[in-house]
């Protein structure tokens, strides 16, 4: 059984809930293997026995036979489907079949699942032995087509040399679901690809820089990286890595940390090693950066009248004080790697950016810092669902096609609340934070006053919030308008469990996550749809060539019917645009392999033909 919490079939049935509709007539018919929604919330795996009106006898795995209501059963996939590689090719696509197979694959060390279009990362926790220059090859040759991040790298390549757009690699998870790690398998495999020139090594070395500096350790992650970063590499138009410039979607925060040292509050600088970095590469002397830290100057007259913060003084600047110090540092730091990355002009302006972005968090007490790294959050969320859903389905519906829509998770009143002018929570916080005797209480009260209508937003109980001024707004927004011009390719980091070992799998914490990132949605509507699509004139031009009667004189589209005819491809299995045509998975790989063989064919013949001559 999978011991994880089952939703509670309380308003509605499972049937209803996962709308697998007249599937349950067969399954009971032919006895099939189920999902048991068992009385303590988990889900048990087990074979139908006999039905009797709404309820069946299921022989659970573990020998015991249970009455349970047809309601609370869904369908198991057929055991020859145990761990397959993409969660499309489930027949029955549902939680505990989802959350089953990445268990199967992650106890057999297959970290990777691709759902649909998204690859799922599943973070080991140890050594995997799939990455190397056995594996690169592997993928550069097409030996191998197992899921991995060295394939969505590939296609990422592959795409901006064939399209000649420049290509993102988007990873996003939670804290410590391993997105660092990822983002460098990422430009291990590009930097093997397009290497040559030696900066390859230079802009794996970055990490190491940016690590020391930029992560910290919490609760959650021990490496944990306290910026967002995407970095963005250059290619010359033979393919090769020509140039690499790093940004930083924007958070700062010092681990300064204060003590109070007298019964009046006045606090001082608790000696860290952040402060020491800070102070050394100022340039001052730790004693004194850690005076001005937690001392305030008044300039009265000729004097300097030097006051000694109050713990609540200092916790209203030092966020502030600290992060534009670290802020300023890191920035330098970026700069300067940029400036030794960008050897030589890359006139081609191609390129393939690395966003590895921080997850959403959420601790007991959350700062301001929580409050930026979740709306960053909810910025690509968005922007991923827009991508795969929105985008898709106004495709379809433009070009004439029949679909039906699919629900999917939306988060636009999420990110009004935060957008909104004049009365959503950013516009707020920055006007709040220019009235003098603004507090967090007051900021709390104004929030609470303005944004109670809206589902996303809770108030609590006193002053919740803390009082920053807002600049990163940016930034954020610009990252987004660029990334909206490249094509995506998404990666969802998984953290198995929490304590940050290997070979544990919880499930409610799996499944969570799977639900949070609408990856049950993604795979549904990657299925139902038909993710392949070209114009006829581009399909025309790529394939006609196959075709053994010259229709050369003829319209893209007629040519393009000629093609699919001959290669007897199912009507059920694409459809006509008015611009394009539209695919089910898998079918355009068959052409492309036709394709191929032919064009090997005729290589062949050529040089035959060639040596010949000579
Ligand atoms: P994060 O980037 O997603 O968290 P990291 O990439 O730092 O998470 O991963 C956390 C830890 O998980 C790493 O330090 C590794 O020990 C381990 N890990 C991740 N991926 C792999 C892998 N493919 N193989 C082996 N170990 C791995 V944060 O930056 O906290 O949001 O802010
Ligand atoms: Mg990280």
């Amino acid at each position: 059984s999978l011991d994880f919490a089952a939703p509670s079939p309380v308003a509605t049935s499972l049937e209803e809930k996962f709308g697998w509709g007249d599937t349950i007539d067969c399954v009971l018919k032919k006895k099939m293997r189920v999902w048991c929604c068992l009385p303590d919330t988990k889900w048990g795996l087990g074979k139908i026995q006999s039905v009797s009106g709404g309820d069946a006898n299921v022989l659970l795995s573990d020998g015991k036979v249970l009455t349970i209501s047809v309601e609370n059963l869904l369908p198991a996939n057929p055991d020859i489907l145990d761990g397959v590689d993409d969660l499309i090719q489930l027949s029955y696509l549902n939680e505990p079949s989802v959350l089953q197979n990445l268990q199967y694959r992650y106890s057999r060390d297959l970290v990777y699942t691709k759902a649909g279009p998204v690859l799922l990362a599943v973070n080991p926790f140890k050594k995997v032995s799939l990455y190397g220059n056995d594996f690169v090859s592997a993928y550069r040759q097409k030996l191998t087509d197992s899921p991995h991040v060295y394939a969505i790298a590939d296609s990422a390549y592959s795409e901006m040399m064939r399209d000649g757009v420049n290509q993102s690699i988007i990873i996003s998870g939670e804290s410590g679901a391993g997105k660092t790690e990822t983002a460098k398998i990422a430009m291990q495999y590009l930097a093997a690809l397009g290497g040559g020139s030696g900066i390859e090594y230079e802009i794996l070395q970055t990490n190491t820089i940016l690590e020391s500096f930029g992560n910290a350790k919490t609760s959650r992650n021990n490496n944990s990286s306290r910026f967002g970063k995407l970095i963005e590499i250059h290619f010359s138009s033979a393919g090769k890595i020509c140039g690499a410039k790093i940004q930083t979607s924007v958070l700062w925060l010092g681990n300064i940390d204060f003590s109070v040292i007298d019964n009046e509050n006045h606090v001082e600088v608790v000696l860290s090693e952040g402060v020491v970095n800070a102070a050394n590469l100022l340039g001052c002397k730790v004693p004194d950066l850690m005076l001005a830290l937690s001392t305030h100057k008044i300039q009265a007259g000729n004097d300097n009248i030097v006051q000694k913060l109050t713990l609540s003084q200092a916790t209203d600047t030092r966020d502030a004080l600290a992060k534009s110090i670290y802020a300023s540092l890191f920035d330098w730091l970026v700069e300067q790697i940029n400036k030794s990355l960008q050897m030589g002009k890359c006139r081609t302006g191609r390129s393939i950016s690395i966003l590895d972005i921080y997850g959403f968090e959420s601790f007991h007490k959350n700062s301001f810092e929580q409050f930026c790294i979740n709306y960053a959050n909810e910025r690509l969320q968005q922007h991923f669902n827009r991508h795969l859903f929105k985008i898709e389905q106004e495709e379809y519906t433009e070009d004439g096609i029949d679909w039906t829509n699919v629900q999917f998770v939306d988060n636009t009143d999420c990110l009004n609340l935060f957008e909104k002018k004049p009365l959503g929570l950013l516009s707020l916080l920055d006007e709040e934070s220019t009235f003098p005797k603004a507090t967090d209480l007051t900021f709390a009260n104004k929030l609470k006053q303005h944004l109670s209508g809206s589902l996303c937003f809770k108030g609590g109980s006193g002053g919740a919030f803390r009082i920053c001024h807002y600049a990163g707004e940016g930034q954020l927004f610009k990252l987004m308008q660029w990334l909206g011009n490249t094509t995506p390719h998404f990666i969802r980091c998984i953290k198995p469990n929490s304590k940050q070992l290997p070979g544990i799998y919880q499930h409610d914490l799996v499944l969570e996550q799977l639900r949070c990132c609408g990856v049950l949605e993604v795979v549904r509507i990657s299925r139902s749809g038909y993710p392949t699509r070209m114009t006829h004139q581009q399909f025309a031009e790529r394939y006609s060539f196959l075709l053994l009667e010259n229709l050369a004189s003829q319209d893209p589209l007629s040519v393009s019917v000629a093609v699919l005819q001959q290669f007897n491809v199912p009507p059920e299995m694409y459809q006509v645009g008015y611009t394009k045509l539209f695919f089910r998975t898998g079918q355009v790989a068959a052409l492309e392999d036709a394709r191929n063989h032919t064009l090997q064919g005729i290589i062949w013949v050529q040089k035959k033909f060639r040596g010949h001559q000579a």
